[in-house]
């Protein structure tokens, strides 16, 4: 089963705070996470990939990198996340290899049926939610786009964009196998907590 939760870190936490961050999600069971560093130079996201991987590696957690093959190959981590302007699927894969994943974001169907034609290994559609997180975000897509979604692809599908602990289960209910999440996390008093609402969000969505 692809991970249900798929938490993102950004530039908001660095350092100790992304390790005990990553550390609480992954004791409440979390699988799979992003390293999300926009404006950091590669140096920095190059390091901070590896002090997260010697944390989440052990602990059956796989850690994708985003934006960049190279870093990702480099450093071993579970895979990249590229988006439209980043580099083709079919060029991250030839950094990546086959076993680490590659998964790319989609605003509109045209760009799900692309994507689906690629090897990747799931596809990310939105925002289905207005969201703060991202600057100059795509228009947002709703979660009847998952719905449509759901019906072009047999690849996993993660839905992102402003979607809350809240807001998953009508999400998982529209066909999205994951959610992935920035703000909500971060800012929750308590992540590890947070994250269980998500996988019982997923649970009710499945019965
Ligand atoms: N891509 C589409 S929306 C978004 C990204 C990276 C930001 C999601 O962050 P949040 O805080 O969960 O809305
Ligand atoms: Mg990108």
């Amino acid at each position: 089963m692809f991970p249900p939760l798929y938490p993102i870190i950004d530039s908001t936490l660095a350092g100790d705070r992304a390790l005990a961050f990553v550390e609480a999600l992954a004791s409440a069971g979390v699988r799979l996470i992003q390293l999300r560093h926009k404006s950091s130079p590669p140096a920095m996201v190059c390091a901070e990939s590896k002090a997260l991987l010697s944390h989440l590696s052990s602990r059956g957690v796989r850690l994708i990198v985003n934006d960049r093959p190279d870093i990702a190959a480099i450093v071993g981590a579970g895979g990249v996340h590229v988006g439209q302007d980043d580099l083709p699927v079919a060029e991250a894969r030839k950094v990546c290899g086959p076993s680490r994943w590659v998964g790319v974001s989609t605003h509109n169907l045209e760009q799900l049926r692309e994507a689906d034609r690629t090897s990747a290994d799931y596809i990310a559609v939105g925002p289905i939610f207005p969201t703060a997180t991202k600057g100059n975000p795509d228009p947002v897509v709703g979660v009847e786009f998952v719905r449509a979604a759901r019906c072009l692809t047999r690849k996993p599908l993660v839905a992102i964009g402003g979607i809350t602990a809240e807001s998953a289960e009508q999400v998982f209910r529209a066909g999205a196998d994951s959610v992935a999440v920035i703000r909500d996390l971060i800012a929750a008093a308590d992540p590890a907590v947070r994250a269980r609402d998500y996988f019982a969000a997923a649970e009710r969505a499945r019965s």
